[in-house]
């Protein structure tokens, strides 16, 4: 922490990068700053400002599993607002969570024009824990607090000042704040703790209850409504209640998986073992070959990300429908209000849809996303050899081919990657990066800065069957359709899955995908696997040519192409095959179905550790949370691991492989050793 004097004025600068947290020491020497301001009669007013880029990012997150070292944070904010000089907060940047509390509690705030201000804790499953949902009420109104504090997204420096919540923007911050903060000098200073309670809480309230009843909103927002009801004319009194929910909210399973997500996002980006000197490549245009479904999702991604873009197709109508549909989806976002026509208009003009892979040869990156078949990708792989630059980067998006026997139809397999995008790619967040046995280390750091170029978090996996998420999606169908044979039914397995917290059951969820693509998987795995089948009813299903929402019928029936509606025939046919097999069919919990579904994820991700296929289990628990539905709350499988404690998973898996199919269930031998070390797949994240 700096602190300068200008003249009179003490210039407080937070300065603890990168994002300038309120960790117990910038905390402690605050303190020390705000008690020897207060005491020393040459100083009339006081500036807190950011260093750097931005004000402050808010509490340090990563002291919340730990104990509370003292100064604590409200308290500070407390002693800051009690201050008897006046206390201005210079805003630059990103003004978020405790720190926005900080700002709150100063006497006046200024911003500059490009400051974003938010109280972002719900979405870490917390509420304002610092006064934040006491004084920004009383500050704003409590509409419009409830509004920041229940969506936790930023407003930027002219609504701030439109609510209120600053005083001045002003583009010469440094200079302006002093200004501010003689003024404020000889006028009485303005506590917002001490404002009178907001005319619209009540209103405010009861609407946002009534919200919360129609959209059953997370226990934090239940919280932050509830904190904000009981504001009293006592300050004190609100507060109290404050710090009780935030503690309670610390507590819960789901803030706990939505921290280890906030942290597991950034953590992924860190390749082990990779040197900081490699050079970052600049990929600037981009080519992509195919132009389904996959393609154009594709290429929408690089295009809303300012890339130039080449698609290669040799069918003339699929090119054509590529153009529609990208053409189509970014006007679309023009008549939303998300982007104006000049933004759409260089999008149109960076795209080039060509027919012949010569069309390839300036790109940086090329990435292939055509039929699902090793020979098929042979020919475009020997072609683009020749069609590309030497230092061209090639990727594929297959999502189960063998990367190694595709990169070895090029001559220098090290510039071949997998780039494995989620459909619809315009949207997913998840690119897995697939390391082949020959990729050259800088492609891996190349393909993970394009990833986030694009919007996306990139996960590095290592090459087999599936890699790291289909190969872990394998072992949970594998439960699913045994659970079918042995008593459930579609729907309840849905309905239990998503009542947990995935977004689809995985029923709907092979609907959706098209079971056609599962049944050819099946049917070549049949052949590389045959030691591990499948229950034989999803083939059954695909033998009616029941391929899901495509075919209006899958495991459910689809009159309107999207809505599953529950079929008596599938019931029958479930129950039909049972019988045929002579499986007694029982009653099986909806505890079971999520037991032994995640049981079946964590088992595989472990054996995934084992063989280094994933670097550590933050990248299966991220692989999970941004391309498979699985709730953020509940933090991915590996963390759901750690919350039912290896012992207990290593002893069910162990009952598990001696029933029915156990040979689907022998435990890995990683998690037998962390259980009797006592330790936690969380000791290998670091
Ligand atoms: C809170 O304030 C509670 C209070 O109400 C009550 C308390 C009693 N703490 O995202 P980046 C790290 S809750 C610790 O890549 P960007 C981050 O892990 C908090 N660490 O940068 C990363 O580390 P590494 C409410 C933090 O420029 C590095 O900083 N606040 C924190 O893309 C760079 O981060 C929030 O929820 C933190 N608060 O984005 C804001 N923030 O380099 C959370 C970041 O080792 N933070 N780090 O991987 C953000 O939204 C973004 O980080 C921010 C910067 C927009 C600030």
């Amino acid at each position: 922490m700096q602190l300068n004097y200008h003249q009179d004025i003490l210039e407080i600068v937070l300065d603890n990068p990168p994002v300038n947290a309120l960790g117990a020491a910038s905390r402690r020497q605050l303190l020390e700053a705000l008690d020897s301001a207060d005491a020393n009669s040459c100083v009339s007013a006081i500036v807190i400002r950011g260093g750097g880029a931005l004000f402050s990012g808010g509490a340090d997150i990563s002291e919340f599993d730990k104990p509370w070292l003292e100064p604590g944070l409200p308290g500070l904010v407390d002693r800051l607002e009690r201050c008897s000089k006046p206390v201005v907060a210079a805003i630059h940047g990103i003004c978020y969570g405790g720190g926005l509390e900080l700002a709150l509690a100063c006497h006046r705030r200024i911003a500059s024009p490009a400051a974003r201000m938010a109280l972002p804790e719900v979405l870490l499953g917390l509420l304002p824990g610092a006064g934040g949902t006491q004084r920004l009420p009383r500050l704003i109104g409590a509409r419009a607090a409830l509004k920041m504090m229940l969506d936790g997204a930023p407003v930027d420096a002219s609504t701030a000042l439109a609510l209120g919540l600053v005083d001045l923007i002003a583009g010469d911050l440094a200079v302006a704040a002093l200004e501010m903060a003689r003024q404020a000098a000889t006028d009485q200073i303005r506590r917002t703790g001490d404002l009178p309670l907001p005319k619209d809480l009540r209103e405010a309230v009861l609407d946002a209850r009534e919200n919360l009843s129609k959209r059953s909103l997370s226990p934090a927002q239940a919280y932050i409504i509830d904190s904000v009801a009981v504001m009293d004319e006592l300050f004190s009194a609100g507060q109290a209640v404050e710090a009780r929910l935030f503690t309670t909210l610390l507590a819960t399973e789901a803030s706990r998986g939505l921290r280890h997500a906030f942290f597991g996002e950034r953590k992924v980006a860190r390749i082990p073992g990779l040197s900081k000197e490699i050079n970052q490549r600049d990929i600037k245009r981009v080519g992509v070959v195919g132009g389904g479904v996959m393609g154009t999702g594709i290429a929408i991604a690089l295009l809303n990300a300012g890339l130039d873009v080449t698609i290669v197709d040799l069918q003339p109508e699929v090119r054509a429908k590529a153009e529609s549909t990208i053409r189509t989806t970014i006007q679309r976002d023009v008549n939303k209000g998300r982007i104006d026509q000049r933004i759409a208009d260089a999008r149109f003009a960076a795209l080039c849809i060509a027919d012949d892979l010569s069309a390839m040869s300036r790109v940086d990156l090329v990435i292939e996303a055509v039929f699902e078949d090793i020979e098929v990708k042979k020919k475009v792989f020997t072609a683009l050899d020749q069609h590309t630059r030497p230092d061209a980067i090639l990727a594929s998006n297959t999502s189960t081919l063998d990367l190694d026997v595709i990169a070895a139809f090029v001559k220098n397999p090290s510039r071949v990657i997998g780039l494995h995008f989620f459909s619809p790619a315009n949207i997913m967040k998840l690119l897995e990066v697939v390391r082949g046995r020959e990729t050259a280390p800088e492609l891996l750091v190349a393909a993970m800065a394009f990833a986030k170029r694009i919007g996306k978090v990139g996960v590095i996996s290592g090459v087999c069957d599936g890699f790291i998420g289909n190969r872990i999606f394998e072992e949970y169908l594998r439960q699913v359709y045994f659970m079918l044979e042995e008593g459930a039914l579609p729907q309840q397995i849905d309905a239990a899955m998503e009542k947990w917290g995935m977004a689809m059951g995985p029923c709907r969820t092979m609907d959706l995908a098209g079971q056609d693509i599962g049944w050819a998987i099946r049917k070549r795995r049949a052949v590389q696997n045959p030691e591990r089948p499948y229950s034989g009813i999803p083939d059954r299903i695909c033998e009616l040519g029941r391929f899901g929402q495509k075919s209006g019928k899958g495991f459910y029936l689809y009159p309107d192409g999207r809505t599953a509606q529950v079929d008596p025939e599938i019931e029958q046919l479930i129950v039909g095959y049972s019988d045929e097999f002579g499986i007694e069919r029982r009653e099986i919990s909806d505890e079971e179905i999520i037991s032994r579904c995640l049981l079946a994820m964590i088992n595989e991700g472990a054996k995934i550790l084992e063989e280094g296929i994933a670097y550590r289990p933050i990248d299966i628990d991220m692989t999970y949370l941004l391309g498979y539905g699985f709730a953020r709350e509940r933090g991915g499988p590996m963390f759901q691991a750690d919350q039912i404690g290896l012992p207990s998973v290593f002893e069910q898996l162990n009952a598990l492989a001696q029933g029915r199919n156990g040979w689907a269930w022998t435990p890995s031998p990683l998690i037998g050793r962390l259980a009797a070390g006592g330790e936690s797949f969380e000791s290998l994240n670091q």
